[in-house]
């Protein structure tokens, strides 16, 4: 039995984080931080920490004796006794629930305690009979907020989807450790994950396998699965973490890309594919593209080969959702895909400067270098943000660290930013003169997602009006799944931004993907916008969701030559220039 991926050792840790909350009936205390700078650790590492022994693990930095401990108990027993004591005593519905804005741990407990609630659904109930107003610290106003969070996030008690950042997680958590084994030859997620959708209905994986009886053994049998619904010789459907529904077939090598491109869908690009098919006498499921009369094969291999062998160019996952990709692609009119290597830059990256940064500057450009990037803008949080912003000293502090940076490190370009936050009004942070000594500014959204439609326009506008503004950082300010993000008028927004040379985030975090691929399109559409896709890495792991950001612009049909960080540093300096000398 080999030991448990990294990526596996993380989920345990992330549910020993919530499950303290609980326990602590508080967010963040000594302990959860403890666990955050371990999880954190972890996610940086390439060997599997589950193999070393007490002693290598608490000598690596952010990784303590107790937490080491843990690891290691997970290692040896595949759970956490302290999470498996805390499991007994809290249901996981109760998880479920601290995911609802306005129930932080206290609450929820609460509920429990008061009135016996531990699910969505008897939080339903608990509203309708006007229960929650009375316990401690909520009232009549508090009840009817959340009340509203349940109906915008279409939170139900049994057909929950689930967010896409959760998913993706458990979905690489799986694959790393069948990939552990030496029975996988090949192993790649399909479905509405491959596609990038917002929230997932359930996981679909395919293997490429010599051995699909012990492939499927070994799936069943993995930590974390909390039932087994159905098992056979070549495919098995499990229940992970009592969240979320995992499909995995073994599939044979040659049908590979028939198998990848039918799971992978959606439905209705699917039902296109197959009329053109049948338009040349042909057939297409998810074992190949036939021929009816001869039976003979045309493609089955790879997505390519089928759909070049349909007189198509590859379509990316990300479009495939049967809304006139087919015949854009087919007239040449499908943009080429961004790629992960055509971007240039980071636009919106954290250090420890800010409060809620948790990797050093040295460290950030350290990795920023090694993935690449020619240049860089730091924007850690300005003075508005009361706890995690820089004052105006602290921010001439950090620009002398920037430029002795500069100095050592030649291969990139550092621009010294700031994540400015758009007020109510849509004013942000210091003054125009102050404003003007930084290289670079990104102002985004963190409060007042109650306004009314047109004074979030009026406040995007403003920013987007600002000359210190040249992004608006995750424009919506949405969490998906847990705060639905503000409305204002898109195209007026757009075609302000297009004016000003003002560029649009497609914030890379999971969690956020803001702009949202419906919002991006129509952004597509305003000649001259720009977007730029940003990491807001808080931490040097965070960098690698670039890819998310990528996958969601393509969503957007978006080309490169609209995106910001994708231009050569001279046309990017020249962009950024133009719009600060106003
Ligand atoms: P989800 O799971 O609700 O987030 O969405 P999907 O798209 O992952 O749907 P799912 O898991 O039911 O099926 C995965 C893909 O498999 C789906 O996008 C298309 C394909 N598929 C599954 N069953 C059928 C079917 O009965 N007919 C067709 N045409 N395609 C199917
Ligand atoms: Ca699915
Ligand atoms: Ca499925
Ligand atoms: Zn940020």
């Amino acid at each position: 039995m080999s030991s448990p991926s990294n990526a596996a050792v993380i989920a345990a840790l992330r549910q020993l984080v919530a499950y303290t909350q609980l326990e602590d009936g508080q967010s963040q205390s000594f302990r959860t931080r403890a666990y955050q700078k371990a999880i954190d650790a972890v996610s940086v590492r390439s060997d599997p920490v589950a193999e070393l022994p007490l002693g290598e693990l608490v000598a690596i930095e952010g990784i303590g004796d107790s937490t080491a401990r843990k690891i290691i108990e997970f290692a040896e027993r595949g759970s956490i006794s302290k999470v498996e004591r805390l499991k007994a005593k809290y249901p996981a519905s109760m998880l479920d629930l601290m995911r609802i804005p306005g129930l932080g741990p206290k609450t929820v407990l609460a509920l429990q305690d008061h009135l016996g609630v531990t699910d969505v659904a008897g939080l339903r109930e608990a509203i309708e009979e006007e229960k929650l107003r009375t316990l401690p610290g909520l009232g009549a106003k508090s009840e009817k907020k959340i009340a509203e969070s349940i109906e915008l996030l279409g939170i139900h008690s049994d057909e929950s989807r689930t967010p896409i950042f959760d998913a993706m997680g458990i979905a690489h958590r799986l694959i790393a450790d069948l990939e552990a084994s030496d029975l996988v030859e090949r192993i790649e997620y399909a479905g509405s994950l491959r596609r990038l959708e917002e929230t997932i209905g359930d996981i679909d994986l395919l293997v490429v396998s010599d051995a699909p009886v012990e492939v499927i053994d070994r799936f069943t049998g993995l930590p974390g699965v909390t039932s087994v619904l159905g098992s056979g010789t070549t495919k098995a459907s499990v229940v992970i973490d009592d969240q979320i529904q995992v499909d995995l077939r073994v599939v044979d090598s040659d049908a590979f890309g028939a198998a990848w491109l039918y799971f992978t869908g959606s439905r209705s690009h699917n039902i296109e594919l197959r009329q053109r098919a049948i338009g040349r006498g042909w057939t297409l499921n998810e074992y190949a593209l036939s021929n009816v009369d001869t039976d003979e094969t045309i493609a089955s291999r790879s997505e390519e080969d089928i759909y070049r062998s349909l007189g198509l160019p590859l379509i990316t996952p990300e479009v495939r959702e049967g809304a006139g990709e087919v015949g854009a692609a087919e007239a040449g009119r499908l943009p080429r895909p961004v790629d992960i290597g055509d971007i240039r830059g980071d636009l919106h990256v954290h250090t420890t400067w800010s409060g809620d940064g948790r990797s050093s500057m040295d460290d950030m450009l350290d990795a920023l270098t090694a993935s690449g990037m020619e240049y860089v803008a730091l924007t850690d949080h300005a003075e508005d943000l009361v706890m995690n912003g820089l004052s105006r000293d602290q921010v001439l502090e950090e620009r002398a660290e920037i430029v002795e940076q500069r100095a050592s490190r030649p291969e990139l370009t550092i621009l010294h930013g700031a994540e400015l936050n758009i007020g109510p009004e849509g004013g942000v942070d210091y003054d125009p003169e102050f404003l003007a000594t930084f290289d670079f500014g990104v102002a985004s959204i963190h409060s007042h997602f109650d306004l009314p439609q047109a004074r979030q326009t009026d406040r995007l506008l403003a920013a987007v009006a600002n000359p210190a503004v040249n992004v608006i950082g995750h424009p919506s300010g949405r969490k998906i799944g847990r705060r639905p993000g503000v409305v204002f008028d898109a195209d007026a927004v757009f075609e302000a931004a297009a004016e000003n040379g003002t560029a649009i985030e497609i914030n890379c975090h999971l969690q956020r993907l803001d702009l949202a691929a419906p919002l991006i399109r129509r952004a597509m559409d305003v000649d001259g916008l720009l977007f730029a896709i940003s990491t807001d890495a808080h931490h040097t792991s965070e960098l690698a969701n670039l890819r998310w950001g990528v996958s969601q612009a393509r969503k957007g049909w978006v080309s490169a030559e609209r995106v910001l960080n994708c231009l050569t540093l001279a046309e990017f300096q020249a962009v950024v220039g133009r719009k600060r000398a106003v």
